[in-house]
């Protein structure tokens, strides 16, 4: 039995029971329910003579076949998702009506789909990019969608920009170069002449945009949005996801590899993880602003390239939300999940966001034309489990068959049927609208209030550790370095002299430019919150160990090892110079088959045969390089000679024994990676 089928089915699972189809057992059918003798061979006349045209299950294979594909996402196309629940910890009705967020016995069923922005449906897992983060709630109340990303700041601050943001980063338009890649021209331009993406552009040159792991992420609603309470009194929030296992990213050089290794890493992350029944788990944490700090801050709180600092307005754990069953078919779940930031229930509202008051629109439209026409709530996946009842009628694929005589309102031949949500004045539950009072001219043209671009762009560099400074300006020099205009790296460096001096200063060196003469003086402030050196988590739970072992491993020492590392939650894996078994012990990978970069630690019990062996010792090599948590048992300690490490840190040697070696080990691993190490100039 699978892990994920140990836990309890809730109330979307069992609806979605309905719709499951269970091939064991049955005979092949048409699409019509006609059972058919041979699917191998087209009807013909004669053996060696022509397909003929009655052959209707030919035809019908073949127009299937030719149907099968929709239009993927015009963004966010690659991604994965899995079911889960939420529950929250104590009841907020003080802020919301959200039935869901006032009842800790309730447990509501969620849908989370993870995804890239800009790669293709089948492009690789681990590129430079913003992470989706989108949750559907599937409440008493109907479905809400909290369609967030990874990164607090969106590039730009209007959704009319939207298409051009996209453009601008997707592959170029005369040739369809690069893929699922921001290092180009076109994206480096959009930014040298739009400053408001600079915020953002800081975020997506840190570690934050390589993420290990969807389970490693956490999540941002991004827009400030309203609750608000039974006396209709509203709230400003913004949402946070807060990952139970910290929040991790890749090497850059790491990730390069792990593309062509393993394209899907952070699809089949989440995946196995989930088949394992390690469950990943996220906090939901909220920020709450009273309406009355509406203008408290130096930024507009309606502005999407700001966030509210957390030493500023703590966030406050609200619930958790489990992920514990992966989709039967990815295209009839994943695939055809449709989230819109317009799906709210009573209790939640929105603000005068321009970003969020496009997208309320644009993820409607976008689902007409991708999942073809307007029944697209009646999908499996997107059916919420609150009952639905209007008058909407027709359209393709409407699946139900309504009874009544009358579709419209209000009528009086269905006696009034279906009545007002409203029953004798009681609007419990019934969706009402925030009665924000809104006066103003008709007018084109951006708020001052957010015309700041680079304040909270120097609060993110000031915040950063060194080790997160140096990967930025490493990333800033890998995507400038594919920019072909010279002229647009000058102009993007000129705003980076607007954040911090150092910084332009070092990528200006970088790209052989004249050092900038000096800008603005920085403000000095930071946030130690958005450092990622703050978010080690004292587990070793779901990290992949590789060992290293041969027929000459000491099985006796590497066991109970093994066993210690597994109980502390971590997945060991044997790798072996073959496949099979050695020392009697079962080989999961053939080195050959695998890598490095696959792993978050490497233990050696190889013998000594692997001293010798040049893939075995690259394989150390780079671990180290990648900052990983290396140990060698006393088998394993010639194979760490061989490798030559410049370095100890995070290097556990078999001098230590028994529980102080595997706690050692476990520490080692638990920091995530050791980027103190020395290793520009070091070759794996
Ligand atoms: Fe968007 C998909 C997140 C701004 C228009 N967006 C999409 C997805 C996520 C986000 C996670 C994938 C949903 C899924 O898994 O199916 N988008 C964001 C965030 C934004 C944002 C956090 C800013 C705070 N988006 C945004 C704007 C627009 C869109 C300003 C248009 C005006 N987004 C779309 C879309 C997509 C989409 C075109 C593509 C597929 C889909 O909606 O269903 O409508």
């Amino acid at each position: 039995m699978r892990h994920e089928d140990a836990v309890e089915k809730d109330e979307k699972q069992r609806q979605l029971d309905q719709h499951r189809v269970d091939l064991q057992g049955t005979r092949l059918t048409t699409d019509q329910g006609v059972l058919i003798d041979d699917t191998d061979n087209s009807l013909q006349a004669g053996e060696r003579g022509p397909t003929l045209l009655e052959d209707f299950h030919f035809r019908e294979k073949i127009m299937r076949f030719d149907h099968e594909r929709i239009p993927e996402r015009v963004v966010h196309a690659r991604g994965s998702g899995a079911y889960g629940q939420f529950r929250v910890y104590e009841s907020l009705a003080e802020h919301t009506v959200a039935d869901f967020l006032c009842d800790p016995s309730l447990v509501t069923p969620v849908f989370v789909r993870f995804s890239t922005v800009a790669g293709s449906r089948g492009s690789a897992d681990t590129v430079r990019d913003v992470r989706g983060f989108a949750t559907k709630f599937y409440t008493r109340q109907g479905n809400y969608d909290l369609v967030g990303n990874n990164m607090p700041v969106f590039p730009i601050q209007d959704g009319i920009k939207f298409l051009d943001f996209v453009h601008a980063v997707k592959p170029e338009p005369h040739n369809e170069i690069p893929q699922a890649q921001s290092a180009h021209d076109t994206l480096w331009d959009f930014v040298q002449c739009q400053p408001e993406t600079l915020h953002f552009v800081m975020w997506l040159m840190s570690d934050r945009a390589i993420p290990r792991s969807f389970r490693m992420m956490q999540g941002f609603g991004v827009h400030t949005f309203r609750l608000v309470n039974a006396e209709g009194r509203a709230t400003f929030v913004k949402f946070h996801w807060k990952p139970l296992l910290g929040t991790h990213s890749l090497v850059w050089d790491e990730v390069l590899r792990v593309q062509g290794n393993d394209p899907d890493f952070n699809r089949r992350d989440l995946w196995d993880a989930i088949e394992r029944g390690a469950f990943p788990e996220w906090e939901l944490g909220l920020q709450i602003v009273p309406e009355s700090d509406e203008h408290a801050f130096d930024f507009d709180l309606l502005d999407p390239t700001k966030i509210i600092p957390e030493e500023i307005v703590p966030v406050r754990p609200v619930g958790r939300m489990t992920l514990n069953r992966n989709p039967e078919n990815f295209f009839a779940e994943t695939e055809q999940v449709a989230f819109c930031t317009a799906n709210v229930v009573p209790g939640i509202d929105f603000t005068n966001d321009p970003l969020l008051q496009a997208r309320n629109f644009s993820y409607f439209d976008t689902q007409l034309i991708r999942l073809g026409g307007p029944n697209f709530a009646q999908i499996p996946v997107n059916q919420p489990v609150a009952p639905v009842h209007n008058d909407n009628r027709d359209g393709y694929h409407q699946r139900m068959i309504h009874q009544s005589g009358t579709s419209y309102s209000i009528n009086s031949i269905s006696g009034g049927c279906p009545m007002s949500g409203v029953v004798s004045g009681d609007f419990s539950g019934v969706f009402q609208h925030y009665q924000e009072r809104v006066d103003g001219r008709k007018i084109r043209k951006r708020s001052p209030s957010f015309e700041d671009h680079y304040s909270q762009a120097t609060l993110f560099w000031n915040s950063m550790s060194f080790w997160e400074k140096r990967h930025i300006v490493n990333a800033f020099l890998f995507e400038l370095g594919h920019v072909e205009r010279r002229n647009i790296k000058e102009k993007v460096v000129g705003h980076l002299v607007h954040i911090d001096h150092e910084l332009a200063t070092q990528v200006a060196l970088g790209l052989g430019m004249p050092v900038p003469a000096g800008g603005p003086a920085n403000h000095g402030k930071a946030s130690p919150a958005l450092s990622q050196a703050n978010s080690a988590r004292e587990t070793i739970a779901t990290r992949k160990i590789a060992i290293l072992v041969t027929d000459a491993t000491d099985a006796g020492a590497l066991t109970p090892v093994k066993e210690a590392l597994e109980g502390q939650g971590a997945i060991c894996e044997l790798i072996g110079p073959h496949e099979g078994n050695a020392a009697s012990l079962a080989v999961d990978r053939q080195l050959t088959a695998t890598n490095s970069v696959l792993y978050d630690a490497v233990l050696l019990a190889d013998g000594g045969l692997l001293a010798e062996d040049g893939p075995a010792v690259h394989f150390v090599r780079e671990a180290f390089k990648h900052g990983k948590a290396i140990a060698a048992l006393p088998g394993g300690s010639a194979l760490l000679q061989a490798a030559r490490l410049p370095g100890t840190q995070g290097v556990i040697g078999p001098d230590a024994s028994g529980g102080a070696f595997v706690q050692a080990f476990a520490d080692a691993i638990k920091v995530h990676r050791h980027y103190d190490r020395d290793v520009a100039t070091f070759s794996a």
